[in-house]
């Protein structure tokens, strides 16, 4: 089997920093040595309420960030996950191969359905099923993953394995993370302990990456942090979560490690240090925030490209997806 990468955001609400630092950076640095597919996931957006024209506009806003990241139509696949059936289809077959037991130890489920847990979408239970199916429908080897992600790439592993085993095939690859490099996983910047996340209800939780140089600049001066001052070893910042979160940020935007950002500021306060912090995040992202705004302008222009993307990853998926009907004993 070749060496193929799929990976995917949600288009829940507006792409984050987090997003950015944990997944699509490094799918344009993936495109060197992979085949990648990378897709917009709106089939698992809808696992929680979408508004449809919202719904709409964020896929597009979505494309747009991957392609302003650097993400290349022509040398990669970029579609939206509704324009290939295959997914949905594969996804039913997994829901018949996941045992309820695995899926109860999600951790992601019990994070979002929260308390109201019997109020949840059937889907965002069984979203793990479809995320597997998202990779095994191209029969990927790899998937860039964050922290956050690991335990569904685990289940991906154990559905590919089971389906492998019952059917007595050799079908699925049993599919590796790709953790790379600083800024695995991103924090609320009002709550060092919680994700940076989309759907956050608090927008100084986040920075978006559509947000402006005065938005970025009064997001980062809110941020949380401690009285205490920089120390030389990030080793000693234990305890500082949002301290920590902060520096790994300055790490992961500027490409170095945690232990060199404390060396740099080592005895500063973070007034000073937010106040660079700043000026190293818009001039990372005011690049990438003008090129999406060009870009998702377009309508005509993004559309075509999802939809030649579907069809070049349809090409791909229909042989796999007839393999695992005649495994299974579908009669086509
Ligand atoms: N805070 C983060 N730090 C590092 N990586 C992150 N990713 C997301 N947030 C962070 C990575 O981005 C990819 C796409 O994620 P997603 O949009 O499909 O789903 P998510 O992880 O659930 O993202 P959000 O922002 O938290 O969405 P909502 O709020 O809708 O649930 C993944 O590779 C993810 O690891």
């Amino acid at each position: 089997m070749k060496n193929r990468v799929f990976s995917g955001a949600q288009p829940s609400g507006k792409l984050t920093l987090g997003n950015y630092l944990g997944a699509l950076r490094n799918w344009v640095k993936l495109q060197e040595n992979y085949e990648c597919i990378y897709c917009v996931v709106d089939m698992h957006a809808i696992t929680v309420w979408q508004d449809p024209k919202e719904l709409a506009a964020q896929t597009r806003q979505a494309a747009a960030a991957y392609i302003a990241s650097g993400v290349d139509p022509e040398k990669s696949i970029l579609f939206n996950q509704s324009q290939v059936s295959g997914h949905a289809e594969l996804a039913w077959i997994f829901n018949c191969i996941a045992r309820l037991g695995w899926l109860n130890r999600m951790t992601q489920f019990k994070d979002k359905a929260g308390k109201n847990r019997e109020n949840a979408s059937t889907g965002l239970y069984v979203y793990p099923n479809l995320m597997a199916a998202d990779i095994l429908l191209y029969q990927a080897t790899h998937v860039p993953v964050g922290e956050d992600q690991k335990q569904h790439l685990e289940l991906t592993r154990d559905i590919a394995q089971k389906f492998n085993h019952d059917f007595g095939v050799d079908l699925f690859p049993i599919t590796e993370p790709l953790i790379l490099g600083e800024g695995a996983r991103v924090m609320s910047l009002r709550d060092g302990t919680k994700k940076m996340s989309k759907s956050d209800p608090s927008e100084y939780s986040r920075i978006n990456l559509n947000d402006d140089s005065d938005t970025i600049a009064q997001k980062i001066r809110k941020a949380k942090t401690d009285a205490e001052l920089i120390p030389g070893k990030a080793d000693l910042l234990e305890g500082r979560a949002e301290a920590q979160n902060l520096i790994g940020i300055y790490a992961a935007l500027s490409e170095v490690s945690r232990d060199t950002v404390c060396t740099e500021f080592e005895g500063k306060g973070f007034g000073d240090f937010k106040k660079a912090l700043t000026e190293l995040a818009v001039a990372k992202l005011a690049p990438i925030t003008e090129e999406m705004a060009r870009i998702e302008q377009d309508h005509a222009y993004i559309d075509g490209i999802l939809r030649s993307g579907a069809e070049k990853a349809d090409a791909i998926a229909q042989p796999i997806l007839k393999e695992v009907k005649k495994a299974v004993g579908f009669l086509s």
